[in-house]
């Protein structure tokens, strides 16, 4: 898979709009803008397909530059807005798509400014978006009021909207289910993926779909849409006012993309489900300490779905995790005080449950 254009054929450092260009709608003139996102590693996860009885990988998006997936959608809603003259971005975010519309409009030459919910967006997110130099303006409200507000204002200011509502976003977030089947030879069996507000679950549906018109899969996978108990208004039909969850990612109670992700869970014969923040938690920590992999709980919850829905035996399966752990270092906290020795030969032995001979 490595025609001119389409594939990797293009440097990883050229990113991924680059790397899927004639797959995307963008015009052939428009300069892209990148810090290098997508190709991010797909890991076989050992222990977790022997423990579920299944083929299961992990598409890290973590490894994008700024920590998300988000930065996929951004490259290319930020190329088109500055080829549009564009001059201020705007979003609202849960966190990580203010760390990446920071990060883009930086790199673009652009300012930005990010809406959030006063309280609820981790630690890492908000320390990316005041170092990229945004203007941060914290609400008295959660993500859906931010949402709301950011929207009045795209109708009102000389601003461009770089939420997922913004289509070039979930159009450059395709390019995640493409390299999913270039890597595997195929569309696996079932995505398993956090949902908040489910613009990514679609997006991953119309790049597995277009990859099947095109010939390049024979199939698409069944989507299982995970959400968090406190925040699931997807499983429980209907908006949550109060949305409430550890993954603060997620802790979204309107979704903007509630339709089509409706539709693309429904077309594949999926389904979605929610998890409790604790499930998430142990995911989280499962992963760390048996595969290696420190992702966010938004990001957890994936694992988690899998975990509380096991797919068919020796079916193919992908995990999406979403953002890198680092983000939100306070999720991890609560381990209880960590030992503290002299530096001394007999008192760092002994802690650490070694004998000395
Ligand atoms: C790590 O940053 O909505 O269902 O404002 O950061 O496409 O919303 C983040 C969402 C999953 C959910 N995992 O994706 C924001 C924001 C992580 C996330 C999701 C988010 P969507």
């Amino acid at each position: 898979m490595s025609t001119a254009g389409a594939g990797r054929a293009t440097p990883r450092s050229a990113g991924s709009v680059a790397a899927y260009r004639s797959l995307l709608a963008i015009d052939p003139e428009v300069p892209v803008v990148t810090l290098g996102e997508g190709g991010t590693p797909l890991l076989h996860a050992k222990r977790l397909s022997a423990r579920v009885g299944a083929e299961v990988w992990l598409k890290v998006e973590g490894a994008n530059p700024t920590g998300s997936f988000k930065d996929r959608g951004m490259a290319l809603a930020v190329s088109k807005a500055r080829a549009r003259g564009a001059g201020v971005l705007l979003c609202a975010s849960t966190g990580n798509t203010s760390a990446s519309a920071a990060a883009y409009a930086a790199a673009a030459g652009l300012r930005s400014a990010v809406v959030i919910p006063e309280g609820h967006v981790a630690r890492g997110k908000l320390a990316q978006a005041v170092v990229h130099g945004a203007r941060v303006v914290q609400v008295r409200a959660n993500f859906d009021a931010a949402l709301a507000v950011v929207r009045a204002l795209g109708e009102r200011a000389a601003v461009t909207v770089v939420n997922s509502v913004n289509p070039d976003r979930l159009e450059g977030q395709k390019t995640a289910a493409f390299e999913v089947v270039d890597e595997l030879g195929d569309a696996p069996d079932l995505l398993c993926i956090p949902v908040g507000n489910a613009g990514n679950i679609t997006a991953y549906w119309r790049g597995f779909r277009q990859y099947r018109e095109a010939g390049r899969a024979s199939l698409v996978p069944r989507l299982l849409g995970v959400q968090a108990v406190g925040a699931a208004p997807l499983v429980g039909g209907g908006p949550v006012p109060s949305p409430e969850t550890v993954a603060t990612a997620i802790r979204i109670g309107d979704p903007a993309s509630a339709g089509p992700a409706r539709d693309a869970v429904g077309a594949s014969g999926g389904r979605f489900v929610a998890v409790t923040d604790s499930a998430i938690l142990a995911a989280q920590r499962e992963l760390a300490s048996t595969e290696g992999v420190f992702c966010e709980p938004a990001s957890a919850a994936s694992v988690a779905g899998l975990l509380a829905y096991p797919p068919a035996a020796g079916s193919r399966v992908v995990c999406v995790l979403t953002g890198h752990g680092l983000k939100d270092p306070d999720a991890v906290a609560g381990e209880g005080p960590l030992p503290v020795v002299a530096a001394d030969l007999g008192a760092v032995a002994e802690a650490m449950g070694v004998e000395l001979d």
